[in-house]
């Protein structure tokens, strides 16, 4: 057993929701995972992060618990669970969990029970007489009422506050961890986890943005509670954690990484997300590949350990976002996925990244699903935003950019019935099994890379060294005794002269350009070169 696997992973994130659906619902589900393990086996990963799948009554798609010990029925049951667990490690893949322990549902028994005074699950969430100001991160009061008290939900008020302040929460979270663990799976992606210790429920100072954090953020309540969970559970398992850790700086991200702390394994941070807003995700500004970059080689050289990630279930397509999706969506798209592959960390690729996949196409407000989205469009309606910009904020920045079915082929190949959510119009362009079939595809570039990423343990241990940052372009050498490789990246949409020389063979290139000395760099060009050393 290689107690450090997981630094050399390459993970694959699966939305279940949006993956594939075995039983024409429209909703996707675990037996369509199953169906689609040797599709993601060719793709080269051996770790899979699985968004919940847990009971849910689904008001924030699965990250509202409401039994953290069965299934959701859409999305089957506990031996289609068990299968998948097993199926895919035939594969010698591993699957992940999310562990969302800030919250669960108000449908969960504990919080049914808890809303009787006298009940001994009173005190596992937070209730008081009277609300604080703390705001919530879908805006709007952290606090609803029930009865005549009020409890915290800093996220939608379906997703009530466990209170980790009471030892009994702490014991039922272990038992679930390991009941997961003994089921063999590989770890567990750790939701908002640097929020969940409330140190104090006193008003905060006002802000734009949730009022209130400087009670809960990072708190060392927090690093406590995640020592108790490596010493008692994760310690005793073959497993890592990733932790999801809003607003965190390099130095906060190490204090929860480092080896010595023993508390988390690595995590997302979201500073590199937030170099195209002003203030917050909600107000887009002109994508600046300087910040980005800027960000990244910070991160690269301050930070123990990476988790890479360029999208998830929460953020904008990236090829949409840092990439061009129209006239270069293939060379942006490899370019992404070059840049994503050879930083060094682990890296996480969303489903659908594989194939380019473009933010959704979404006409009216209700086409949307998620919550965060209408909550922010009524926010901004109160404040009398105009209305078209209004939907440009929200086509910009919605989460369900990233939950739009997944394209499987040229008609969708996802479900024969209406799905869930609507499906990208370009599925005939841009799906799966065109990707498989033409050696150019993104898809193709993807496990060219991973197969390089893995053949080269450079790219996976090496250091990281920046050689040049400016004019939108981002090279940067992985180097260790007997080998380095470079990454060169072009992340404007203009040709660029190549800014410096090097000894070697290129080994990929989004172009197909063999010749490593060509001076001048194209639109997104990228690629690798094998140095001499
Ligand atoms: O996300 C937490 C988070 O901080 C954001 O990325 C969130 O998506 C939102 O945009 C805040 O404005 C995690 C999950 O990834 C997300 O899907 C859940 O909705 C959230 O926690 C609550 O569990
Ligand atoms: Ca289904």
């Amino acid at each position: 057993m290689n107690k450090e696997l997981w630094k050399n992973s390459i993970v694959y994130q699966i939305y279940p929701r949006s993956y594939m659906d075995s039983n024409q619902d429209g909703i996707g589900d675990i037996p369509g995972i199953i169906q689609k393990l040797d599709y993601v086996k060719d793709l080269g990963v051996n770790v899979i992060w699985l968004s919940p799948v847990y009971a849910s009554p689904n008001d924030d798609n699965g990250y509202d618990i409401s039994d953290y010990l069965s299934i959701n029925k859409e999305y089957g049951t506990m031996e289609d669970m068990d299968l998948l667990i097993q199926e895919a490690g035939l594969r010698g893949i591993r699957i992940i969990m999310d562990l969302v322990i800030n919250h669960t549902s108000d449908e969960h028994q504990w919080f049914i029970e808890s809303q009787k005074k006298d009940s001994p699950y009173r005190d596992y969430y937070i209730w008081r007489d009277r609300p604080n100001n703390w705001t919530s991160f879908f805006s709007g009061s952290a606090w609803d009422k029930l009865g005549d008290s009020y409890y915290l939900h800093l996220f939608s008020k379906k997703q009530p506050d466990l209170n980790w302040n009471n030892p009994k929460v702490m014991e039922e979270i272990q038992k679930i961890m390991k009941f997961w663990l003994d089921k063999g799976i590989y770890g567990f992606r750790c939701d908002v986890i640097n929020v969940i210790f409330k140190s104090s429920l006193a008003n905060g100072k006002k802000r734009l943005v949730l009022t209130g954090r400087e009670f809960y953020h990072s708190q060392e309540g927090c690093h406590e509670i995640l020592r108790t969970l490596r010493k008692e559970v994760l310690d005793h398992y073959d497993c890592f954690t990733v932790g999801e850790t809003v607003m965190v700086n390099t130095k906060e991200a190490n204090d929860l990484i480092l080896p010595e702390r023993k508390e988390l394994d690595m995590v997302f941070g979201f500073e590199h997300m937030e170099t195209d807003q002003i203030n917050n995700k909600w107000f887009k500004t002109k994508f600046k590949p300087k910040k980005l970059i800027k960000v990244l080689a910070k991160w690269q050289s301050e930070v123990y350990w990476n988790a890479n990630y360029l999208s998830n279930h929460d953020q904008p397509r990236s090829v949409s976002r840092f990439g061009d999706d129209q006239k270069y969506r293939i060379e942006s798209a490899k370019m992404l996925a070059t840049l994503n592959l050879t930083l060094k960390g682990t890296p996480y690729i969303y489903q659908g990244e594989e194939i380019g996949m473009t933010n959704g196409d979404f006409k009216s407000l209700d086409e949307y699903r998620d919550l965060e989205t209408h909550r922010i469009y009524a926010l901004a309606k109160k404040l009398k935003f105009p209305k078209w910009y209004r939907m440009k904020m929200i086509r910009l920045t919605s989460r369900d950019n990233a939950r739009t079915p997944m394209q499987w082929n040229r008609e969708g190949g996802f479900s024969n019935q209406k799905p869930w959510l609507k499906m990208n119009e370009n599925t005939e362009k841009i799906n799966v099994k065109d990707s498989i079939q033409n050696p150019l595809s993104i898809l193709n570039y993807y496990k060219a890379l991973i197969q390089i990423r893995k053949d080269n343990d450079v790219l996976m241990n090496g250091s990281f060294e920046p050689l040049y940052m400016k004019n939108g372009l981002f090279i940067f050498r992985r180097a260790q005794t007997n080998q380095a490789i470079i990454t060169v990246l072009n992340l404007t949409k203009k040709a660029k002269k190549m800014p410096i020389k090097f000894n070697g063979k290129k080994i990929i290139s989004n172009y197909n350009k063999e010749n490593a000395s060509d001076p001048i760099l194209k639109p997104y060009e990228s690629f690798l070169v094998m140095e001499e050393v």
